[in-house]
This record gives structure tokens, sequence and C-alpha cells, in this order.
């Protein structure tokens, strides 16, 4: 092997490359954080510490957004449009698009599954397709040490999942902004809104606006959905992403306006907490979280812990916890 091989795939370089917004590094340390052997695992975990904020100075720049809703609400067709503006804006971007069909016996969710379009001759956008971890629209580790990689290297991190109700939740640990999509006609999330099931996200897409009155009715019934909850100021927006595009520049300005007005310190602090319980808990089960004493008490423990600590740390720190409770 060359030096300059051996030093591609050293993962404190890549990390350290990450950092200094090189991104070429990022399809290699991708690499490193998907191999879950303990030796990937330790990688990762040098790879991360060169990521932390301790190592950056502070939290990293990139705005993290989910974009979550049911199968075939047009989440993908979305991003290869909203892709696209984001470059014309200058804005490098990287998408973690995670993939629930590797967890179905049949294969392809939908036959007309489309994929995010972009030019693959530009180095300003990297498209990545993750597994799901263990739950519809889970995220598994490796999908939010990504993100956490990734983050000092782009000016957006996008998290793309296919989920309704509840699990928008784990997106929303790991991201700044969560916008929830909906295509016309679909009762789904409007229901597990008006229900509760659901938390209200931070911004609420209605995807094919070419279609014309359904469209123009489901974006009708969020809105008045919204202020039965007192939730007036969640803006909803209108897409077609079909040629010609439309209410992409209202969507762009919808998301900057909602990561302009967040604790960002406080909400990447709660993200890195979460994922190292995430992470703790995929490694060690429920046994280990009984050995914390459960949910609870894990969480309260992390929130004594350093602001500055990485998600490698913190799960370490876990590890400790867990074996000395567990008188072990
Ligand atoms: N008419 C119209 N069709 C659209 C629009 N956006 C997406 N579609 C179609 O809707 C279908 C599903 O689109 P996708 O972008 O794959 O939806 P998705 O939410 O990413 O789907 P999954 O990843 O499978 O959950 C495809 O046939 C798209 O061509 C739109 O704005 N207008
Ligand atoms: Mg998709």
């Amino acid at each position: 092997m060359s030096a300059a091989r051996a030093a591609a795939g050293d993962p404190a370089e890549l990390g350290r490359r990450l950092r200094e917004c090189d991104r070429g590094a990022a399809p290699a340390a991708l690499n490193v954080i998907e191999d879950r052997s303990a030796r990937g695992r330790e990688r990762t975990r040098k790879l991360l510490a060169e990521v932390s904020p301790a190592a950056l100075g502070g939290e990293a720049g990139a705005h993290l957004v989910g974009v979550t809703g049911p199968p075939g609400a047009g989440k993908s067709s979305l991003l290869s449009a909203l892709v696209g503006r984001w470059r014309e804006l200058g804005r490098t971007v990287a998408v973690l698009a995670v993939d629930p069909t590797s967890r179905r016996s049949g294969g392809s969710l939908l036959g007309d599954r489309a994929r995010i379009e972009h030019d693959p001759r530009d180095d300003g956008v990297l498209i990545r397709s993750t597994a799901a971890g263990t739950r519809m629209g889970g995220l598994a580790p490796p999908t939010r040490e990504a993100v956490q990689a990734l983050a000092p290297a782009f000016d957006l991190v996008v998290v793309e999942t296919v989920g309704v109700g509840q699990s928008e939740t784990d997106v929303e640990e790991v991201t700044d902004t969560v916008a929830v999509v909906v295509q016309p006609a679909s009762g789904d999330t409007l229901q597990f809104l008006k229900a509760g099931i659901m938390e209200v996200p931070d911004v609420l897409v209605v995807t094919k606006a070419d279609l014309g009155e359904p469209a123009l009715r489901a974006r009708r019934d969020l809105e008045s959905a919204l202020r039965a909850l007192g939730s007036r100021d969640t803006p909803v927006v209108s897409v077609s992403s079909v040629p010609p595009p439309s209410g992409i520049d209202d969507l762009v300005e919808a998301l900057d306006a909602h990561r302009a007005a967040i604790d960002l310190p406080a909400t990447r602090l709660r993200a890195r907490r979460l994922t190292a319980l995430a992470d703790f808990l995929a490694e060690r089960g429920e046994a280990g979280l009984r050995a914390l004493g459960g949910r609870r008490e894990a969480e309260r423990f992390l929130d004594s812990l350093h602001p500055a600590l990485d998600a490698a740390a913190l799960v370490g720190a876990l590890e400790e916890r867990a074996s000395e409770e567990g008188g072990g």
C-alpha cells in the first residue's frame, strides 16, 4: 500500500480532513463508519474525535435537516429539486437517504420510487443510501455518526427517512430542523397530528402541487389542524417537484428561518446525548439499559456530563457507568 493510500485510510486523518472542509474525505469516512466490526468501531471513534465540538472549537456549521414522510410522498423527488436549488445558491449538500427496503422481504417498497438526482461531477453534493435501523424509519447508529462526521464539511446535511407518526422522533433527535412531507389526499399525517400521536414538525411540506385542487385541500386541512393545535406559526409549504418545480424557494426560506430561530448549542448537545444512548442500546440492548437504571436515569446521567464530550466519549461513560452499576 502506498503512503498516500495508507494516509487516506487513516481515520484520524479522514476526520481532520473533514474538519478542514475537505469533502473529498467524505466517502472514505462513511466507509469507516459503516464498518461495524470491533476494529471499525475503534476507527470510527478516532474519526469522530477529530470532528468533536472540542476539536472544532464549537458546534459544526452545517444545517442538519430531516426530511421525513410516508412512502411515496415525494421526498426524494423534492430533494432532487431542493439540492439543485441549494447548489445554485452556492451551498454544499450531503444527503443520507435511509433505505427501509433492505428491512423488507419483498424488496422495493414502491415500483415508482424516485432516486435523488444530481450531477455526479459536482463535488459539492454527496448522496448516500444507508440501511434503516430496527424500526421502520429508525435511525441506525451509522446514520447518526455519519451526520456528525459530515457536519463540519458541508453547508447542509440532510437525512431522508420514511416514516409516519412516531417514527419521526429518531430523525428529530439528530437534526436541527425536521420537515414532514405529505402528499395530497393522504389522511394519515393529518390524523396523527390531530390525535397528538405525532409531534408538530418544524416545517410541513405538501407535495405534488401540480395536482391542483387535492393539493390545495391538503394544505388547507393541515393549516386548520395546526390552528386547532395552537401551532399556527408552523409553516406549511406547497411544492411541486416535477418540471417546472414550484415552491422550492419558499421551502428554502422556511428551513433557513427555522435554523435561525433555534438554540443551536442546546439542540446539538441533546442530539449527541441521545445518539450516545442509541449507540449504547444498539451494542448492549435492554440489559445494558437496565444496568443504567432505565432510560430516565441514563438520560439524567448523560445530562450530568461535560457538554463538550463527543458521542463516542459519552458512550464510553455510559459503558463505565453500566459496569459500575452492574457490580462488574
Ligand atoms: N405529479 C407529481 N408527482 C410527483 C411529485 N413528486 C413526486 N412525484 C411522484 O411520486 C412518486 C413517489 O416519489 P418519490 O420521490 O420516490 O417519493 P418518496 O417519498 O421519496 O418515496 P419513498 O422513498 O419510497 O418513501 C414518484 O412516482 C414521483 O414521480 C410532484 O411534485 N408531482
Ligand atoms: Mg425516497
